[in-house]
């Protein structure tokens, strides 16, 4: 009775706080497969030139790219793909009830939470909440700290969550970003799911006190932090930072192209309208400044720098803005494998890896590539984690826990073989 209670006021709560929140009732995601480099071409255009939202970008020939879209765009854009002979399916048919159910299992969880840290680390929270979570963790916790690497551009914090035994030791570092796209909320869950295991298991679990022993351990779980509450606030599917044009009436720099590694080459767009708008220079973003400045902090000591996305589920090296092989590309493609092989034998969740630009598609001015060329960190890798299609972006939070033990299975794997 008292659940069903705390359940309807956070429901209650919930439904008067999402009375602003765009609602993408009738919102339909299709799958789209160019079979033909004209086709492909033709995708690409559309995404680079136009505020279309492509959830998965057009990667490849016979390689599937998935593209929201409201009811009333339907018969246009189907007739747009059926103009190119370009076949379709459709993956999720309403959006709207998607959000809603997102919105409905979240709320139930936090009523049943009962546990004694500050937030439920297996469900999804606002920007606030991991923030409390993080500075409660710092006092509390003697190996952990918080750096602040800077501001975003509306004035909230980018932190970087530090788990260290002895700070002075100056350790071999493992470095994640999170939530650089706002929208990819298992990503910032999963590192939260990671720092607290890492913080829990440490003196108790022998595998955890070891990593911590030897390594220090670096996340920001939330990398653009104004995207993310934008998620929270307004509309679930922001995927860039909430800058405001010069010129333009569309919002946001996506900061995974705005890093000088190939910047404003293919796969990221002049259009401020598109979501993969890169900027006018390389980090003139604050975001992307920021994670320039925390990782170039620990130059010479970062063995991994891993970037968490979602979704596809797969493992990517650099390069990501050519297809040339950077020379130690057999021992990236080593360690991947065996990081792979951990995470899938875990619960079977099949992955596809190999280096970036072959495997995904052709990407300017990312993170990874950046941690590689210009840190000269050889195992920095992007992940894009769950799921396949089936709920994209709005992975329900009872998947967190399962895709953040296989995650974190298939790193440390990894972390112990190289
Ligand atoms: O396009 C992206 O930025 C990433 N995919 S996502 O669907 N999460 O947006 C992939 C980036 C590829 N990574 C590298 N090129 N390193
Ligand atoms: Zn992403």
């Amino acid at each position: 009775m008292k659940i069903c209670v705390i359940a309807l006021i956070f429901a209650l709560i919930l439904a008067i706080s999402s009375a602003s929140r765009i609602n993408y009732s009738g919102n339909l995601v299709l799958r789209a497969i160019p079979e033909t480099p004209e086709q492909l071409e033709f995708l690409r255009d559309w995404e680079s030139a136009s505020s279309i939202d492509f959830w998965i970008l057009p990667a490849a020939v016979k390689q599937f790219a998935d593209i929201r879209i409201n009811a009333e765009s339907y018969a246009n854009v189907t007739q747009l793909l059926a103009e190119r002979n370009i076949s379709h399916k459709i993956l999720i048919v309403d959006l709207g009830q998607l959000n809603k159910k997102e919105q409905q299992n979240i709320a139930l969880r936090r009523a049943l939470y009962n546990g004694n840290k500050a937030i439920d680390v297996e469900n999804y929270h606002t920007y606030e909440e991991v923030m409390a979570y993080l500075t409660d963790l710092a006092n509390t916790n003697p190996i952990v700290s918080l750096k602040t690497g800077g501001t975003s551009e509306e004035g909230r914090d980018i932190v970087q969550a530090i788990i260290s035994s002895d700070l002075s030791a100056n350790k071999p570092v493992h470095f994640f970003d999170c939530n650089i796209h706002s929208r990819e909320w298992i990503t910032g869950a999963t590192c939260i799911w990671i720092i607290d295991q890492i913080t829990s298991g440490y003196g108790s679990d022998p595998e955890i006190t070891a990593l911590v022993d030897q390594y220090d351990w670096k996340f920001i779980p939330i990398a653009n932090p104004d995207g993310y509450a934008y998620t929270w606030s307004t509309d679930r599917n922001w995927r860039k930072t909430r800058i405001v044009n010069n010129g333009s009436a569309c919002i946001g720099v996506d900061v995974n192209r705005n890093f000088l590694a190939g910047f404003g080459g293919t796969g990221s767009s002049g259009d401020p309208c598109s979501n993969t708008f890169r900027g006018n220079v390389a980090f003139s973003e604050k975001e992307s400044s920021a994670l320039r400045d925390l990782i170039a902090a620990d130059r010479g000591r970062v063995k991994t720098a891993v970037s968490m996305h979602s979704y596809s589920q797969m493992f990517l090296s650099a390069y990501g803005y050519t297809t040339d092989l950077p020379p130690e590309y057999p021992e990236m493609f080593r360690a991947m494998e065996i990081a792979v092989g951990a995470l899938t034998a875990t619960y079977g969740t099949k992955y596809t890896y190999g280096n970036t630009a072959v495997t995904i598609y052709i990407a300017s001015g990312v993170t990874t590539d950046h941690y590689y060329e210009n840190e000269g960190i050889v195992h920095s890798y992007t992940i894009e984690l769950r799921d396949s299609g089936t709920y994209g972006f709005q992975l329900p939070p009872d998947q967190i826990v399962p895709t953040a033990i296989e995650t974190w299975n298939g790193l440390k794997a990894m972390i112990n073989a190289i």
